[in-house]
């Protein structure tokens, strides 16, 4: 069965949205088999965001996923990597459809509520990382 990793970021929790977020893959049909609340550090963040590392915006992502906890999830299901994706939304906030995790409660691309992984590849090394 496919699995990818899901995060909540601070302002999920900040928002009083951790909730909601579980409650959206529980709906899709999605399993959560397993989960813990995290305060992530620097050096964490310059690996699960290394293809990002270099970018003017990096300090500000730091800020950011270090401003309170996350929620790590493993999420199973057929095909659950881009369906999580689909209904996460895209990045950016403004141009993710109503509907969506972003779209519904994230109004740009830095504050957008939930990581999730992009490939079955991905999924495993992020797992791995947050996990073990
Ligand atoms: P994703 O979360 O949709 O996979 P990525 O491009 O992998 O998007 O970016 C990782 C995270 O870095 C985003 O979710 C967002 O929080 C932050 N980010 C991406 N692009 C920008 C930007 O242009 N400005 C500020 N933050 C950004
Ligand atoms: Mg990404």
């Amino acid at each position: 069965m496919e699995r990818t990793y899901i995060m909540t970021k601070p302002d999920a929790y900040k928002r009083g949205l951790i909730g909601e977020i579980i409650t959206r893959i529980e709906n899709k049909g999605y399993n959560i088999t397993d989960m813990k609340m995290m305060n992530l550090d620097e050096a964490i963040l310059k690996e699960h965001y290394a293809h990002l590392a270099d970018k003017p915006f990096f300090p500000e992502i730091v800020e950011y996923m270090t401003s309170g906890p996350v929620v790590g999830m493993i999420v199973q299901g057929d095909n659950v990597v881009a369906g999580m994706r689909s209904i996460m939304g895209p990045t950016d906030g403004l141009e993710a459809p109503a509907g969506t995790i972003r779209g519904d409660y994230a109004k740009d691309k830095s504050e957008n509520l939930v990581h999730g992984s992009d490939s079955v590849e991905n999924a495993e090394i992020e797992i791995k990382r947050f996990f073990g």
